[in-house]
């Protein structure tokens, strides 16, 4: 070996390892016994059995392929055809033609993805696979041509035309001479574009409607519950997939044929084709409730219930905060047919007129909702919403951390540094802050708003992480010590752990009415209310109670539940925990105020 030669086999060891150790860690945890990420217990297949199982899993990988199947043919498509008139033609303006293909390639997700958004909404356009594949086609074409007009750059263009002198017509001669030609670049592009659509998050999330989620939302979604090593299994099974096209591809660019390509093109097909075999689709004609709920407010086994009585099929959507919840509603026709906003957020859409008035006729069990959480200032006469849950705010502690906390300023305790968790919502965490200097909740002079995003900016570098989701979960691992989070979740880690405590500060805190609505476009308006009125019946709202330890409006359910759990101060907290509660309200222009303050935390360093 030439000197220096060591070192370079070390550098390049080095690059191969930085490019792939996170792809081996993936898939060695997708064999991993244990439920945790980071240790390993033994070995085990159990992952992928249970991928194989996961309806919502199997659902989600059947709508990537699908999706990535037909942009990928269409992109291509385009992307030849647009590349082979480049290679032909001298256009006016070529170098600005030039440029304008490329962009896309360049634009920021985000901006393509909201400029999608609102191009779908002028047109009317519900959201749903159409749009995700208009959406996919319209970020990769412009890869396919820049991919197909490098392999044109060799192409010796008098092939085609001493085919052009056979007599050959010009389409003759582009199918027989230089698409044969070109077949490889094409098959590049045409690899690129469906990898590009199979792991798109950014985008999709912007125009994904109901029962168009694909894996990485799907992905994303479970990550927020805990992330589950079925998906490194599934991440895994993908990567074989595509591991074994892209060998392929390059054994027909060499020019080989025969068993040596059939082999792993068929292995990659089976894989890819299993969860057509594997699960269930959308049978013609099913019944569908398309269900946009916040994470950890119902169970899939509860879901099951209702599916067996009506034999429908619910689509569920998470999401964990209402602004999410908002963007979705406000941007039309995203095809929900149940959501669950909370107090102020019903007022705020249905002055929009994005609500559907109730038919209470359809919903006989509204009776068994005790009448303290009926007829309230945001619903008069419950004309839109039915209570679903309610709950406060508060901070989630490690009390042998900690010691007692009763106030909000141990969000701000130096001693806690790294330790601190706040929700990850703008409303919520400036409420904190408000709360804790004395003001209200619902503040919407400039002064008072200053002030608690001042707080928030100082704060910043004591807070560990930022999360509406799983903050009880962080809170469970230890983590952090101190989390600001919602009551139903903390009180199902309390009976877990009986280290971890929840307190209702005692500055004062914030109230929430989450409720179950029917959007105005929704699809399924009788099967949401026949949903909106199973959750009322008293045995099922016991259960939901139970699963998911968020306090029940529902006064029929309360003989049901076990005595501890109506016992809970953190479920159902005393009187005077309730008189230092005040519930979030819809502050009009002011909003525009906690936005902004909002942002400056966030992007402050
Ligand atoms: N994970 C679900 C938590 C829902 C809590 N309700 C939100 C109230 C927002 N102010």
């Amino acid at each position: 070996m030439r000197s220096g030669g060591g070192a370079l086999a070390a550098v390049s060891a080095g690059v191969y390892l930085f490019l792939y150790a996170p792809i081996l860690v993936l898939v060695a945890f997708s064999f991993n016994a244990g439920r945790l990420t980071a240790a390993w217990t033994g070995f085990t297949l159990d992952w992928y059995a249970r991928a194989a199982q996961d309806p919502q899993i199997l659902a989600a990988l059947r709508n990537s392929l699908k999706v990535a199947v037909t942009a990928t043919a269409i992109a291509t498509a385009v992307g030849t055809a647009a590349a082979v008139a480049f290679h032909r033609w001298r256009f006016r303006r070529q170098p600005a033609l030039d440029t304008l293909v490329t962009l896309p390639i360049v634009v920021p997700e985000i901006v393509m993805a909201s400029s999608l958004l609102l191009l779908f909404a002028a047109l009317r356009l519900r959201l749903g696979f159409l749009t995700v594949i208009l959406a996919h086609v319209g970020f990769s074409v412009s890869y396919a041509v820049v991919v197909v007009r490098a392999r044109l750059a060799g192409f010796d263009r008098s092939l085609e035309e001493a085919a052009a002198d056979l007599g050959a017509t010009p389409l003759r001669a582009f199918f027989r001479v230089t698409l044969p030609l070109i077949a490889p670049g094409v098959l590049a592009a045409a690899l690129l574009v469906f990898s590009l659509s199979i792991d798109d998050y950014v985008i999709t999330s912007f125009v994904a409607g109901v029962g168009s989620t694909t894996l990485p939302i799907q992905i994303y979604s479970m990550v927020k519950s805990g992330v589950s090593p079925e998906i490194n299994a599934v991440s895994t099974l993908l990567l074989v997939a595509t591991s074994l096209l892209l060998w392929a591809a390059s054994r027909l660019e060499r020019g080989r044929r025969g068993w040596g390509t059939a082999v792993p093109v068929g292995a990659a097909l089976a894989v890819l084709g299993a969860p057509f075999l594997l699960g269930r689709g959308p049978a013609g004609g099913e019944r569908v409730l398309n269900l946009y709920i916040w994470s950890a407010y119902i169970s899939p086994e509860t879901l099951a219930k209702f599916e067996r009585r009506q034999g429908a099929r619910v689509n569920v959507d998470l999401y964990d905060s209402n602004e999410a919840l908002m963007a979705k509603v406000q941007a039309g026709n995203a095809g929900y047919d149940v959501i669950c906003p909370s107090n102020y957020v019903v007022q705020i859409l249905q002055k929009q007129s994005l609500l559907r008035a109730l038919d209470h006729s359809a919903v006989p069990h509204l009776p068994n909702v005790d009448p303290r959480f009926l007829d309230r200032d945001f619903d008069p006469g419950n004309r839109y919403s039915v209570p679903y849950f309610w709950g406060t705010t508060g901070i989630g502690y490690d009390k042998t951390k900690t010691g007692p906390v009763d106030s909000w300023g141990a969000l701000w305790d130096p001693r806690f540094r790294g330790r601190i968790l706040m929700l990850d919502d703008g409303r919520e965490a400036l409420g904190a802050a408000l709360k804790w200097k004395g003001f209200s909740l619902n503040a919407t002079d400039p002064a008072s708003v200053r002030a608690a995003e001042q707080l928030l900016i100082v704060q910043k570098p004591l807070v560990r992480t930022y999360n509406s989701s799983s903050f009880e979960d962080i809170l469970l691992s230890r983590d952090v010590w101190l989390a600001q989070g919602w009551n139903g979740q903390f009180a199902k880690i309390m009976g877990i752990d009986p280290r971890l405590d929840y307190v209702v500060p005692r500055e004062g805190s914030g109230l929430f009415i989450d409720s179950l609505a029917i959007p105005a476009g929704a699809p399924h308006p009788e099967l949401a209310h026949a949903f909106i009125d199973f959750t009322l019946e008293a045995d099922i709202a016991a259960e939901i109670c139970r699963t998911m330890g968020y306090s029940t409006p529902n006064r029929a359910a309360m003989p049901l539940l076990p005595e501890s759990m109506r016992r809970n101060p953190a479920i159902f907290p005393p009187g005077d925990v309730l008189a230092r509660t005040e519930t979030i309200q819809d502050v009009g222009e002011a909003t525009l105020l906690y936005d902004r303050a909002w942002t400056e935390v966030k992007t402050s360093r």
